[in-house]
């Protein structure tokens, strides 16, 4: 019941860190539909809005987060940090990521000084590739 309401009534259930309307998330490489190898090197593009480590509360900035092969985890929780959902909390923009052949899906979720996304949310779309 939990998990329905907070689904319903997303953009309330966002974190509270405010995002700037016209930011967007989007992967410099790799691009959606590409064929790779691993290790694969992902870059993050993010325009409208700054990078800045985890830990530090600047306004209108955020750190990156890849998730592979997962959903979107519950946007107004801290991300989770594991093989799915990996914090680039040093304020890094590109990171080499071993995936395992066969296809994977990447999405990018900008999190906050806490590890919360943002309001409303600041996520790229979600790409599919296929691994050597
Ligand atoms: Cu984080």
């Amino acid at each position: 019941m939990l998990t329905l309401l907070s689904f319903i009534a997303w953009p309330l259930f966002a974190g509270d860190t405010p995002a700037l309307a016209d930011a967007r998330l989007y992967f410099v490489t790799p691009q959606d539909g590409a064929t790779v190898k691993s290790p694969v090197k992902v870059v993050f593009g993010l325009s409208g809005m700054g990078v800045a480590p985890a830990g530090i509360a600047n306004d209108n900035t955020g750190h990156h987060h890849l998730i592979t092969d997962a959903p979107l985890p519950d946007l107004s929780q801290p991300i989770p940090k594991d093989n799915n959902h990996r914090h680039f909390g040093g304020g890094q923009t590109e990171t080499m990521v071993d995936l395992t052949p066969g296809t994977h899906t990447l999405q990018l979720v900008l999190g906050d000084f806490k590890h919360v996304p943002h309001n409303p949310p600041v996520t790229s779309d979600k790409i599919t590739i296929t691994v050597k």
